[in-house]
C-alpha cells in the first residue's frame, strides 16, 4: 500500500516533469516558428580585455538598445586569450555556455513586449563585464 503510494507520487512527478519539458519545447520553438515572418536582428558581441564590445566598435560594455518584442540573434565571440566568458541576462533566464578563446555561440531571443532595462553580464566576471539592455517601445 505504502509502496503503491510512493509509486503514485513518483508517477505524478514524472508527469509534471514531462509537462514541463513539453512546455519548455513549445517556449523554445515558438520564437523559431515566428521568425519566418519578420527579419531577425543580428547582434554580435565580442569579448576581449575583460569586456563586451559590439563588433567593430570600441565602447566597452555598451548599452544595447532593442525594440519591444523584437527578435534578436545574439552571437557571442570570445577573443580574450586565456579567458573563458559567457553571456547571461538573468531577468530573461538566458545564459549561454562558457566560451573558451575563439569559441562562439548563438542565442535567439525575443525582447520583452514592454520597455525596460535589463542587466547583461558574463557570469564569471560579472563585476567587470556588465552592461545594460534597454528595451524601448516598438514602432
Ligand atoms: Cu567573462
Amino acid at each position: 500500500m505504502v509502496k503503491n503510494q510512493r509509486h503514485g507520487a513518483r508517477g505524478a512527478v514524472a508527469a509534471v516533469l514531462a509537462a514541463a519539458i513539453g512546455l519548455l519545447c513549445v517556449v523554445l520553438l515558438l520564437p523559431l516558428t515566428a521568425s519566418t515572418s519578420a527579419a531577425v536582428r543580428e547582434i554580435t558581441l565580442v569579448t576581449r580585455d575583460m569586456a563586451f564590445y559590439l563588433e567593430g566598435e570600441s565602447e566597452p560594455n555598451p548599452t544595447i538598445q532593442l525594440r519591444a518584442g523584437e527578435e534578436v540573434r545574439f552571437t557571442v565571440l570570445n577573443r580574450d586569450p586565456g579567458l573563458t566568458h559567457n553571456l547571461a541576462v538573468e531577468a530573461w533566464g538566458l545564459e549561454t555556455r562558457y566560451l573558451k578563446t575563439e569559441a562562439s555561440t548563438t542565442v535567439l531571443v525575443r525582447a520583452p513586449a514592454r520597455p525596460g532595462r535589463q542587466v547583461y553580464v558574463c557570469v564569471p566576471h560579472d563585476k567587470m563585464m556588465r552592461g545594460i539592455i534597454e528595451v524601448v517601445a516598438g514602432d
